[in-house]
């Protein structure tokens, strides 16, 4: 079997599945149906899949013009409905991997998609896990569904991990130049998956097993949570210190080998970042292992809300001001500079504590609606006066477009928790 999957693979005879048509998915999806592939998308959004099949792109890295001559072509068509698995030879499973409010993971999303896609599963089929999630999903969730309905992977159905690795509004990294790794359940599921994604992706790099190659996606994220809740807490050692910590990391960065830069910040957001490395937390915790450094990181970003309202508080107090009845705006709602994405936002977090302590609270974000709220928290337009009247400004996300040198001026107050003001020399700056 394996041999004729391959020669099909080869020739490009393969008619690929993508389950989850999100950030992830849908670039993977152009990718395929770009090299040849005839794809079909599935999505329980019935919104996104109306647009889809008009060839309606809403999602920025995808290049919209050849979205939508792929549709045109035929080669890519989306569905709310699983049946058209049954016409598939692989499917790559993309969806969500959030975690519940006790922060452990939520599963319903892969198990969802797991049920549904087997019920149309024949033999010879692939099926690769996409969806960042703890190591021992593949083998210990999905090839127990596939064993019990008789398959036997590694034979008749071809098992395999591999992690997303897209970053939305990376310019240089997209998913046809972005390394992919790739573990399978058995050396047979390894090799078929490796050769699939060869046709599409520059680079894939082989592990040796779907547990690996969940775990890289794993450290890979853990890193970034870990060392950014490093350097928030050197950031509040150096305010203990009177030190600057943005000229710390600068000079810390001149060093041409062994140091790696991180920012300090307002807080840790995205969908990744704070999520991710909880998976891994779990599992361990499965194992009777306590996983200290993701606990301490969670510990100290999640903190950094609160310590931002706190140097608020007291440099206002020392201004003979209160957060209370006083017009605060926060500047920027996205978790990262220059996206539109408010997931797990910091700013969300900042404004909950300072309505709590009873400030009249007003954001400004350029790329979000102009009619875009949160808990009466409007999105104003930015002007002179606005900023005149605020008795505290925050920048908390420091969007490329905002013109700082007039935001300084027009301030009473500013709290920069991302060193957006570097060089504008002004006493009512005070920084992270
Ligand atoms: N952040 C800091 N200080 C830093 C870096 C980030 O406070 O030095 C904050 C950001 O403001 C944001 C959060 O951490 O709130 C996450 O930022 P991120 O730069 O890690 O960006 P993400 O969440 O978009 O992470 C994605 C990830 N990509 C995938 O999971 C496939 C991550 O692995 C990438 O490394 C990251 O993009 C990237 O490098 O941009």
């Amino acid at each position: 079997m394996i041999k004729a999957l391959l020669k099909k693979i080869e020739n490009k005879k393969i008619n690929i599945g993508i389950v989850g048509l999100g950030y992830v998915g849908l670039p993977l999806a152009v990718e395929f149906a770009k090299a040849g592939f005839k794809v079909c998308g599935i999505d329980l959004n019935k919104t996104k899949v109306s647009k889809f099949n008009k060839g309606i792109n809403y999602i920025p890295d995808v290049d919209t013009a050849l979205f939508k001559k792929l549709v045109a072509k035929g080669r890519l068509k989306a569905y709310t409905s699983y049946s058209c698995i049954k016409d598939v030879d692989a499917i790559s499973i993309c969806v969500p991997t959030p975690l519940i409010k006790t922060k452990e993971p939520d599963m319903s999303y892969i198990l969802d998609a797991a049920n549904k896609l087997l019920k149309y599963l024949k033999p010879g089929k692939i099926v690769i896990l996409e969806s960042t999630t703890y190591p021992g999903t593949t083998e210990e969730v999905i090839l127990p569904l596939l064993e019990e309905r008789g398959f036997k992977v590694g034979k008749n159905i071809f098992l395999a991990f591999s992690p997303e690795r897209v970053d939305p509004g990376n310019r240089d990294y997209k998913t046809k130049n972005t390394p992919k790794i790739v573990g399978g359940v058995t050396p047979h599921c390894l090799k078929v998956v490796k050769a699939l994604y060869s046709k599409v992706i520059n680079t894939v790099i082989p592990v040796s097993s779907s547990r690996s190659a969940e775990m890289v996606k794993l450290l890979e994220n853990t890193f970034r949570a870990v060392n950014i809740g490093l350097v928030n807490e050197i950031a509040v050692m150096c305010d203990r210190l009177g030190i600057d910590v943005w000229e710390i990391i600068e000079a810390a960065s001149t060093k041409p080998f062994g140091f790696m830069p991180f920012y300090p910040g307002p807080g840790l957001g995205g969908h990744c970042i704070p999520i991710d490395p909880h998976y891994l937390l779990w599992k361990l915790k499965t194992l009777d292992y306590k996983a200290r450094f993701i606990e301490l990181a969670d510990d100290i970003n999640t903190n950094m809300p609160h310590y931002i309202v706190t140097k608020i508080s007291d440099t206002m107090n020392s201004m003979g001001k209160t957060i209370k009845n006083s017009t605060i705006l926060i500047l920027g709602m996205a978790y990262k500079k220059d996206t539109d994405d408010v997931r797990e936002s910091p700013a969300i977090a900042i404004i909950d504590l300072l309505l709590k302590k009873g400030a009249r609270v007003v954001c400004n974000d350029p790329f979000l609606n102009s009619n875009w709220k949160y808990a009466g928290v409007r999105n104003a337009k930015l002007t002179l006066q606005l900023l005149k009247k605020s008795a505290c400004t925050v920048i908390c996300t420091n969007h490329s477009s905002y013109d700082y040198k007039k935001i300084v001026k027009n301030s009473q107050l500013i709290i920069d928790t991302r060193n957006a003001t570097k060089g504008i020399k002004n006493s009512n700056i005070v920084k992270l």
